[in-house]
């Protein structure tokens, strides 16, 4: 199989992530989604990152389908379960669902300034819309962060908890409003010594 991604994408992060806890640690095929790659916009009509091609030729695309195939085909006990089971399942969901809310968020902030050059998106109404998106979803999980595992193996929410925290560390960091998340902060240094978390860790390109 092939994961085409790049080195930045939280929802990249989040697939690869549950892949390689799944034993899938595939190295991915980085390509730039703004480039118009070829094999992406074969793979996918959408032309994003990830896009996890199967062996059989089976564009998976959105991370949280890839999550959902993982969890199909590797599922709990023999493998971690990424979306907990009985009475855990709604909270993970719940979490993981703040998560997502807030790093599209900010991805639309990058993308929207891209559309908006030189006039500043972030300090639009929508561009400040989002911004809260963001600033309240990082509290909800903070105020939420004893619920999200923090040892054993990771479920979806840490996974996509941490992916938020570092990717707002990389291209929100020197920002005043964001808030201060002591509490998620230690949850991603506990979880980045994690293999799946450190091999993922988000990094601009050249
Ligand atoms: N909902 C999708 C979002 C994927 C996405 O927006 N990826 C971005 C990178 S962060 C991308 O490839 N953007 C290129 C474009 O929008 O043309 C998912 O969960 O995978």
């Amino acid at each position: 199989m092939q994961l085409l991604a790049n080195t930045t994408s939280p929802f990249v992060r989040i697939a690869r992530t549950a892949m390689i806890e799944k034993g899938f640690d595939i190295e991915p095929t980085l390509v730039d989604p703004w480039a118009d790659d070829a094999r992406l916009r074969v793979a996918n009509s959408a032309t994003r990152v990830p896009t996890l091609v199967l062996d059989d030729g089976t564009p998976l695309a959105e991370c949280l389908l890839i999550v959902q195939w993982l969890e199909l085909m590797r599922p709990a006990p023999d493998w971690p379960g990424l979306t907990g089971k009985g009475a855990d399942a709604a909270g993970i969901l719940s979490r993981t669902g703040i998560a997502i809310g807030a790093i599209e968020a900010s991805t639309i902030t990058i993308t929207t300034r891209k559309v908006t050059a030189p006039v500043p998106f972030d300090e639009t109404p929508v561009g400040l819309r989002r911004r809260r998106s963001m600033v309240e979803g990082m509290q909800r999980l903070e105020a939420q962060a004893a619920a999200i595992a923090g040892s054993g193996t990771p479920t979806l929410d840490a996974i996509a908890a941490v992916t938020l925290y570092d990717y707002q560390q990389l291209r929100f960091g020197d920002k005043p409003w964001l808030p201060a998340t002591p509490r998620l902060k230690a949850l991603a240094d506990t979880w980045n010594a994690r293999p799946s978390f450190a091999r993922t860790k988000p990094y601009m390109s050249a």
